[in-house]
Formats: structure tokens, sequence, C-alpha cells
């Protein structure tokens, strides 16, 4: 068996400022996920033709700016604050195609403990498309962030993704994607802790999070987070 140092440095560091999340406000109270309001149909399309034919598209600072203004009127950082406390950054920002797939995602969580993903579906024709979420299972302390998880007991809850939809979930809880031979197009921004920028390797934070995404958009084995 091998052990990474990114696996070392996240099991050291991800319980140490995780100490320091709040989770209360509204995301707290909803169990870790939540529905935000609804993107108009311009706002998607906008969108959609940064995109274009192409399989991503990564904002740049400037428009994750423009995109929190238009999260604004869901009060983002508010719920953020509550939930993540004041030193948050927003990482990362990308519109992905999640491919046609025969089988759904692994369960898992996302191995950097507290994190916010927003996501903002800009096209989906398929209602088996979407998001399984273990409510309040945000909470759990993990012992382990290098793996993947058996099948939970909780009670799952699935989000449909009619275009338009827009939904916050940290990424801690347990969760995985509902895939069908129908393409989804998502549009992420992720929020966590400062410190995790520098100190926790792999698909957070605001400096090397480039480097580690879409590997379980390139085969939901082996994926990472
Ligand atoms: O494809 C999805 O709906 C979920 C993907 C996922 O696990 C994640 O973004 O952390
Ligand atoms: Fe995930």
């Amino acid at each position: 068996m091998t052990i990474s140092i990114g696996a070392v440095l996240r099991k050291t560091f991800v319980p140490v400022i995780d100490w320091t999340a709040l989770l209360r406000g509204p995301l707290g109270e909803a169990g870790g996920v939540l529905r935000l309001r609804s993107f108009e149909e311009k706002s998607i399309q906008y969108y959609l033709s940064k995109l274009g034919p192409a399989e991503r598209y990564r904002l740049t600072r400037t428009e994750m700016a423009e995109l929190m203004q238009k999260l604004d009127s869901s009060n983002v950082t508010e719920i953020l604050n509550a939930y993540l406390g004041r030193w948050w950054s927003a990482d990362f920002a990308e519109i992905w195609r999640s491919p046609p797939q025969a089988r759904p995602g692994e369960w898992h969580h996302d191995n950097v403990g507290h994190r916010i993903k927003v996501f903002i579906i800009l096209a989906n024709d398929s209602d088996e498309n979407g998001t399984e979420i273990v409510p309040f299972s945000h909470v759990s302390r993990w012992g382990d962030f290098n793996s993947r998880l058996s099948p939970p007991t909780g009670q799952p809850v699935f989000i449909p993704q009619p275009p338009g939809t827009v939904f916050m979930f940290d990424t801690n809880a347990i969760h995985r994607g509902m895939y069908s031979a129908t393409e989804r197009i998502v549009m992420q921004i992720e929020f966590s802790n400062m410190l995790k920028s520098v100190l926790v390797p792999g698909q957070v934070g605001r400096f090397f999070r480039g480097r580690f995404d879409n590997s379980y958009r390139k085969g939901i084995a082996g994926a990472s987070t």
C-alpha cells in the first residue's frame, strides 16, 4: 500500500481547518444541500456561448466575480459566511459537459473536507441526470481523505436538474452523480477555507485546483475526489 504525501497533508490539515467551519445558516440547517434561485434563460445562453462546442471552459477571475454578482440575489455570500466562517475564497469555476454514461457515479465525499460547490445547470434533457446527496452527512468527520465510500445507510435525496436549476452542497457530504445516455452541461463554482488553497493538495483551493480537475469525468473509477 502506498501513502501519498497529498493524503498525509489532507489528513493532517483538513480536520484542523474544518474545525473553524461554523456549519450554520440556511445551508447548515438544510443538512448541507440547498436549492437556490433558478437562472434565467438569458444567463443560461450567455454561459453556454462561452462553452461553445468545447469540452470544458474555465472561468477567469473576472468572470467569477460577475457570476458571484448573478448569485447575489440568493445571498450566497451570507450563506457561505455562516457555513464556512469568513475566511473562504471563491476558488475555481468551470463549465463542463457530463458525458452520456451507462452507470451512476460511485458514492463518495470529495476528500477535501468542507468545501462548497454551487451547481448551475445549463443544459439537461434527461430526468435521470442529477445528483444524489445524503442530507446531514455533511457533519461527518472522515478519518480518511483518500477514498470512495460504500453505499450509505442514510436516505439520499435526488436533485433533478432541469436547465436553470441552481443548488449548493457541501462536498464533505456523501454524494454521487446520476447519469444517463444524455449529456448534461453544468457550471460549477467552488468555495473553501483560504488555508486549503495552500495547505491541502487535491481538488480544492484557489491556486492548484486546475491541475486536479476532471478526474471523475474521465472515468468514475480511479477518481481522486
Ligand atoms: O455529477 C454530479 O452530479 C456530481 C459530481 C460530483 O461528485 C462532484 O462535483 O463533486
Ligand atoms: Fe463529488
